[in-house]
């Protein structure tokens, strides 16, 4: 593109991502002597110069589409105008962009507000969330086809708030507003609270940050009213629970336990730094937020969702087990390499633990201190030293956390209950965003292994499916270039060499080391073009993400990846007196792939996890929110473009934006379209054409252009479906006065 003096561009900038000028002077094709906003003068290369539109509207536009010119610069400008403004959500074609406000904006979510979306067709009202489950509800409605909203974004974007609106707005046009506390919209909207106060924690880029994935299921009967709901959560982070780092925090309903001030003082809890698995970042508090409120309020939603107070008391009364439990500590005992409980401290903290968790206290101190070592000769009993057993300590501590979790999933979805007659369904994901972190384990490896299979259905739904789409409708189309990320799902997938399967490999041979695992890993993808050797280390391996690269380090990916319950830590929860507790290992005993002694590991559990997902997402109709995080601070009102264009760009919106600009995002068969629309044309209905120049005639009949035909279907540019609708409503509409006046002058 030529450039003339005084022309305005976009030049790129390093603190800016894009910076606005102002052409000079041209000293040759690829040199451009521009003069940025600031005043300052420079040369750039004259090939990553990009027009801007100078007239845009200062309120930018509600979807991406409709920019004048559509690059990167542009949509990073429309995106911080609108924020400036408060509007926090523009469309790219159907995907919603949220842009995290941080701060309140009550007005915009309010019930007048759900009323406004109710019903209306997509686009006609500024772009919102509810908008998204507006339609999503209609479409179900319309077509009886299930449909699944997937919210993505990094850490602290606002994925969960933006899918509690959407289930807020899913049981505000599917509930039966009998007013019932324990109805089943209410049933599904409290399992949030209920979820969050023992699956999320604090950490340092969000106070609310959900250490889990989530699916939430709506099922709807006939009439489109809510009739269950099934959750399915992903990967609680367990290492939580005994080991925090700086600034973060523990899972709230430890906070929120030693706050209440009925419950505390029985379980003889105390301010949270009395505890260590509570005390080892010093942060306690979180800002606006009071534990104790807290409390009360995690109990009321125990109390929706039908837990009996029974249970109640037994789930609190683990909580309080596991704080005493991580206070008992260990010194070297009297024999060699044995460890005995350290001081008078220590062992009022093991005779709370025994206690609250109602087992034999001398039988939870050997479960600690010895450990059964199993021989062709026999089982030996064998002593620890206290480093191994305050190993084995944090173990079960993370044991009985992540069971009583499971339970809180399984019990929520028993008391909601599942509707298996249902006709169709809506499922919302939250699920945890790409990270990269200077430090990056196990835990990383999954979140970007789910994230992959998230990428790969995005970019089947937009790009593959568009375009091998309009192949076989031999529909004129160019084509647009997108990265696939089959080779790197297979690098970590593939059976019988991938690197989950060599992981669980080295988990189940005992000489394995992470040594030996990375060392095999090399040697089977020795030239793989996504991974990648660092020069300073022998066990680290960096992998190219659709997101970016990111170097992981293996120490504990071994131990990480193990999935069973040590067999002493499940005969000692099983002796509990307590029968809520001993139910949740009894429970579990029944599971053959949950077993003792059965290898299971957590990676493949996942890769399972996520292949059930990947089915289920796969028979719906796919709807993206894709939420951003403005600036790492957590800060209203600032607009870091950096950041921002890696997030839009991490998650596709970029090539999405071209896709649905210069696509066809609407399509019929022709039987479906005359079904339809062919009663905007009666007087040619009669008449022996087929559906194609039927089809044709419509759209010419309301001046369409640019629509496409293919040979089964025909393909609408955005808008245009738009205008059909509205015609066709307007006709039903006279038709309907004019049945109700014949039937008024008859009567
Ligand atoms: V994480 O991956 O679970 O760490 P999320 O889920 O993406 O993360 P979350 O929804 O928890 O982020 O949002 C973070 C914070 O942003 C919230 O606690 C709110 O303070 C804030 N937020 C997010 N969305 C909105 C919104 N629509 N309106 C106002 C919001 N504040
Ligand atoms: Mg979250």
């Amino acid at each position: 593109m030529i450039f003339c003096p005084g022309t305005a561009v976009w030049v790129e900038h390093p603190e800016l991502a894009w910076a606005e000028a102002e052409v000079v002077s041209l000293s040759s094709p690829s040199f451009i002597m521009v003069v940025l906003s600031s005043g300052v003068k420079a040369v750039v290369d004259g090939r990553k110069v990009l027009p801007r539109n100078t007239e845009a509207d200062l309120g930018g536009v509600d979807d991406m589409t409709k920019l004048v010119y559509l690059h990167e610069p542009g949509v990073l400008c429309n995106l911080a105008r609108r924020y400036t403004l408060n509007e926090i959500y523009t469309y790219t074609g159907h995907i919603l962009i949220a842009v995290n406000p941080f701060a309140k904006l009550p007005h915009l979510y309010d019930m007048h507000m759900m009323e406004q979306y109710k019903g209306v067709q997509f686009g006609e009202l500024s772009p919102h969330v509810f908008a998204i489950a507006d339609a999503s509800y209609r479409a179900m409605v319309s077509e009886g086809h299930s449909q699944s909203i997937l919210v993505s974004g990094e850490s602290g974007a606002g994925k969960t708030e933006t899918t509690k609106l959407i289930m807020r707005y899913l049981t505000f046009v599917g509930g039966r507003a009998t007013g019932d506390i324990r109805s089943v919209e209410q049933q599904v909207l409290e399992s949030n609270p209920l979820l969050e106060a023992f699956g999320n924690a604090r950490t340092v880029r969000n106070d609310n940050s959900s250490r889990f994935g989530k699916f939430v299921e709506i099922q709807f009967d006939k009439s489109g009213r809510i009739s269950g709901a099934a959750v399915r959560t992903y990967l609680l982070e367990r290492s939580r629970v005994v080991q925090i780092s700086k600034s973060e925090r523990n899972y709230h309903c430890f906070y929120q336990l030693c706050a209440s001030e009925q419950v505390a003082g029985k379980y003889k809890l105390a301010h949270p730094k009395n505890f260590n698995y509570l005390n080892q970042s010093h942060t306690y508090e979180l800002q606006g937020v009071s534990d104790a409120d807290e409390y009360l309020k995690t109990r009321r939603a125990m109390d929706i969702v039908g837990i009996c107070f029974a249970d109640q008391e037994a789930i609190f009364r683990i909580v309080a087990a596991i704080l005493h439990l991580g206070n008992i500590e260990f010194s070297p005992g009297k024999e060699f390499d044995s460890s005995a409980v350290k001081d008078a401290k220590s062992k009022f903290h093991l005779h709370m633990a025994s206690d609250l968790l109602m087992v034999d206290v001398s039988l939870l101190l050997s479960t600690l201190c010895y450990r059964t070592i199993k021989t062709p000769e026999g089982n030996i009993i064998k002593a620890v030293d206290s480093s191994a057993a305050v190993v084995g300590r944090d173990t079960l501590a993370k044991t009985v956390y992540a069971r009583l979790f499971d339970w809180l999933v399984d019990n929520i979805n028993k008391s909601i209950g599942q509707d298996m007659e249902s006709r169709a369904q809506i499922g919302v994901l939250d699920i945890y965003g790409f990270e990269s972190f200077t430090y990056n384990s196990f835990e990383q490896l999954c979140i970007n292994f789910a994230n992959e299979k998230l990428q790969q259905h995005f970019n089947k739904h937009v790009f593959k499916m568009e375009q091998e789409e309009y192949k076989t409708e031999e529909i004129s189309w160019s084509y647009i270039e997108f990265v696939d990320n089959q080779d790197i799902l297979d690098l970590i997938e593939k059976k019988p060499i991938g690197i989950i399967s060599l992981l669980d490999e080295a988990c189940m041979l005992g000489k394995s080391t992470h040594e030996t695992f990375a060392m095999k890993l090399f040697q089977n993808f020795r030239a793989h073009p996504r991974l990648e050797k660092p020069k300073l280390s022998k066990t680290d391996f960096c992998l190219s993400h659709f997101a970016g690269k990111v170097l992981y380090q293996t120490d504990l990916f071994l131990d990480k990846n193990r999935d069973y319950v040590i067999a002493e830590h499940q005969n000692l929860l099983c002796s509990s007196k307590c029968s809520f507790i001993s139910g949740l290992f009894a429970w579990h005993q029944d599971d053959p792939s949950k077993s003792s002694y059965k290898f299971s590991s957590v990676a493949s559990r996942f890769k399972q996890q996520l292949q059930a997902l990947m089915e289920t997402l796969s028979s719906t109709e796919p709807h993206y929110v894709r939420c951003v995080k403005p600036n790492s601070r957590n800060y209203p009102q600032k607009f870091e473009n950096v950041s921002v264009l890696q997030q839009l760009r991490s998650g596709g919106v970029l090539e999405a934006i071209r896709i649905s600009l210069a696509g066809y995002p609407t399509r019929r068969t022709y039987a479906e379209f005359i079904d339809r629309f062919g009663l905007l044309v009666p007087e040619h209905l009669m008449a022996r054409v087929d559906e194609k120049s039927l089809t044709e005639r419509i759209l010419k009949k309301l001046s369409l252009e640019n629509f496409q035909l293919g040979r089964t279907k025909v393909f609408l540019r955005a808008g245009q479906i738009a205008v059909l609708d509205s015609k066709r409503t307007e006709i039903l509409e006279k038709a309907s006065r004019i049945i109700q006046g014949c039937f008024r002058t008859f009567t």
